[in-house]
């Protein structure tokens, strides 16, 4: 293996250049390199050292993948001092993204210069823990405490110039990083500048940090890494450098050993891992030049928002000219907001509405494109119609791909000619914001066809999970499993509002019944009346106040009243009264006696009906991985990050106690709660989901 920290010396300069692809994150041979390095260089009689990296990026971190293993020495905190108390002069020549330990390497260094492009960072946060090799004393010591509280709770990616303000990077310079930070490095010598050490700065000013902890607080909804951050940092202003040192290691030692830290490096691989499929290996996409989308309402608008963002030319088909209009009015909307928040320029909106949209009410128009997506009314016959209509006018290779959350690919597929050139794009309302796309294979759909599928998401800069064909796919089956079991606990006793409440202290942005209300009632009473219409197994509970509701005309956000009532605005959450006493009169008819639930017994009873849903949704193969689930629930159900997906979490729990929980409540109820076989399984082998992605990973 190549040296992952390579050496040179130019006249007076040692250079250590680390080789460590891809992102030379921070592991045990680049750590051992750099100090090898440092030790050559002392020993060799070099003035100055400069510290860069190869290929695309200074260091990206620490590696993320030797967490939770026994740590090997040397350790990124004993680098940084080593680096810090050589009595060279060291300089750091930063490009691509210095982000986490990188960072804390170049702070550690005496002089940092960085080239444009380039980008620091201290995103420890997110990842669930805090920057662990003096970050959180030293940055604050560099550009003063507010500034580093900023940087280090959001974990952003600052940009050179940004950083060079704020006093994080010296000097900016294009070139190559090993030649402008040799040639700093021999002008510092040469006009006899010091040596600098960050640990030699006084202590920085406080801010008031009560203050600064709420607000935190307040802003991480239960995630622990941003408030330890911030306790680390004004350890920064309390404590000497080495003891302020010492109360970061123990902050992150505390936060590396949490399940939040789990979570959140499971989703920071998972969403890498979630479009690396062995069957998408080697095959090519097919062209993508041009789109066009069928129906102009919220979802088909959102749908043509986002591929015209992503660059690509679209027809919008309408049925009628006032329709085609309407759907134009609703596109340059999102363009609009996309203009507003810095997304595109004005001449990118300017040629993007003038150039890129075309409207039309000819399906004959649609003859060019290269990916046809349908956004029609939710009913198999309409898009029967459309499937038709579309193979007729679409050229040879086209894909014709519906945006259908819950209907039978297989069966709109097989009323064209060409079933192996149909997939399902579902898109999550609103389409040009949110992250998800469930890219749904057919029976017959070709591998370059769910390549495409990936192509297209990937350009839009979605998270794109392969899902198989059932009633719903991955998310929304299991979406339907879970508000059963909600539904099942207000039956039983609990309201809508204590269920959001519980769910909402668990970290959901939104609990299911504000969901609901959001995404208007009336779209599951058609689900209702759709599945009541093909019959229902006679050993399902049956709800009914949520259909009483609908007839009573309050469809949610949208009518004003739902589960909660509007009239003082979405945030005033208030109950609407109507709903507690369906609720009752409901009861009352089916001779239930309330009980009283604990915010504990709902999370669980929710839980697991997730989980178990989700285990037979991977054991049917409607998922190839339990990953693949995670990053559904997480990218389009407001599942929270920091608990890494509901299997993640599900391994977390200890999968033998779930599958007891679920074991107790089908002593009641058999039918709903029937263990999933694969969660059955897993105990039986003690064996957890993870093992199941790692025996997966492509
Ligand atoms: C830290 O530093 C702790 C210290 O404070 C204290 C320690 C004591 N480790 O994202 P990409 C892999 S915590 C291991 O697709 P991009 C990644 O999985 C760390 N692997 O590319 C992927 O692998 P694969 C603080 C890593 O160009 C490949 O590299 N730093 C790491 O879109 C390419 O990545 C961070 O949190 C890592 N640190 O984005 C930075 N980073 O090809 C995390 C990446 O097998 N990283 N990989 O799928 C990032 O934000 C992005 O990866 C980055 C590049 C912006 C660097």
């Amino acid at each position: 293996m190549a040296d992952a920290v390579v050496y040179e010396r130019v006249g007076d300069v040692a250079i250590l250049q680390a080789n460590n692809p891809p992102v030379n994150a921070l592991g045990i041979d680049v750590r051992k390199g750099l100090m090898d390095g440092m030790d050559r260089a002392e020993a060799d009689g070099a003035k100055a050292v400069v510290i860069c990296g190869a290929g695309r990026t200074y260091f990206a971190g620490a590696d993320i993948r030797e967490f939770g293993k026994p740590p090997m020495e040397p350790m990124l905190p004993g680098v940084c001092d080593r680096i810090e108390a050589s009595p060279l002069l060291v300089v750091s020549a930063l490009h691509g993204t210095a982000l986490g330990g990188g960072l804390e390497v170049a702070l550690s260094s005496h002089y940092r210069i960085a080239v444009p492009s380039a980008r620091v960072g201290l995103p420890e946060v997110l990842i669930g823990i805090l920057p662990g090799a003096g970050g959180t004393q030293r940055l604050p010591r560099v550009i003063g405490v507010s500034a580093a509280l900023e940087i280090i709770t959001s974990g952003r990616q600052v940009g050179a110039a940004e950083a060079e303000r704020l006093g994080i990077i010296d000097r900016v310079q294009d070139g190559d990083p090993r030649d402008i930070g040799l040639a700093y490095a021999q002008s510092l010598l040469a006009e006899g500048a010091p040596r600098r050490a960050v640990c030699d700065l006084p202590n920085p000013e406080p801010v008031d940090f009560d203050a600064a902890i709420a607000a935190t607080k307040a802003r991480a909804r239960g995630q622990m890494s941003p408030v330890w951050a911030v306790r680390a940092v004004q350890a920064a202003c309390e404590l000497p450098f080495d003891q302020g040192l010492a109360r970061e290691r123990e902050l992150f030692m505390e936060l590396m050993q949490s399940d939040q830290r789990e979570g959140l490096i499971h989703a920071f691989f998972s969403e890498r891992a979630v479009s690396k499929l062995p069957e998408l290996k080697g095959v090519a996409p097919r062209a993508l030049d041009a789109i066009a989308v069928l129906g102009g309402g919220t979802m088909g608008s959102g749908i043509a928002t986002s591929a015209l963002l992503a660059g690509l030319p679209v027809t919008m088909l309408e049925v009628t000219p006032e329709a085609a209009e309407a759907a134009r009015g609703r596109i340059v909307g999102n363009l609009e907001g996309a203009l507003k928040r810095g997304k595109i320029s004005a001449a990118q909106f300017d040629t993007i509405t003038q150039e890129a949209l075309r409207l039309t009410t000819d399906y004959a128009d649609l003859g060019a494109a290269d990916l046809i997506i349908e956004a029609v009314f939710e009913e198999m016959e309409v898009k029967k119609q459309v499937f038709a209509k579309l193979d007729a006018v679409a050229k040879p290779g086209a894909i014709l791909a519906s945006n259908t959350s819950y209907l039978d690919i297989n069966e709109i597929a097989q009323v064209t000619s060409r079933p192996a050139d149909v997939l399902g794009l579902h898109f999550f309302s609103p389409a040009h914001v949110m992250k998800l796309l469930e890219v749904v294979v057919g029976d017959a759909t070709a591998p370059d066809v769910l390549a495409t599928g990936f192509d297209l998401g990937k350009r839009m800069g979605k998270i794109c999970v392969r899902a198989g064909v059932c009633d719903g796919f991955i998310g929304n089956r299991i979406l339907s499993t879970y508000r059963t079991a909600a539904d099942h606990m207000i039956l039983d006793g609990a309201s809508p509002y204590q269920i959001d409440d519980a769910l909402e202290a668990f970290g959901f942005a939104m609990g299911p019944y504000a969901v609901a209300d959001l995404a208007g009632l009336d779209i599951g009473w058609a689900m209702r009346k759709r599945k009541q219409a093909e019959g229902i197994d006679p050993r399902a509970r049956q709800c009914d106040y949520p259909d009483r509701l609908c007839e009573g005309g309050h469809f949610g956000q949208k009518t004003g009243k739902g589960f909660y009532d509007y009239a003082g605005g979405a945030r005033a959450r208030v109950p609407n009264p109507d709903v507690m006493p369906l609720i009752e009169a409901e009861r009352a008819a089916k001779g239930i006696t309330p009980r009283d639930f604990t915010d504990d017994e709902i999370l669980r009873r929710y839980m697991a009906a997730m989980v178990n849903e989700a285990a037979k949704v991977v054991g049917e193969g409607i998922a190839r991985r339990p990953l693949d689930v995670d990053m559904t629930l997480l990218f389009g159900y407001g599942f929270p990050r920091y608990h890494g997906g509901p299997l993640k979490w599900a391994d977390l729990q200890g999968l033998p106690e779930l599958l007891a929980d679920i074991r107790t409540w089908a002593q009641d109820d058999p039918y709903f709660w029937e263990p999933a076989p694969l969660l059955e399984q897993l105990v039986a082998e003690n064996r957890n989901f993870e093992d199941l992605n790692r025996e997966n990973a492509t």
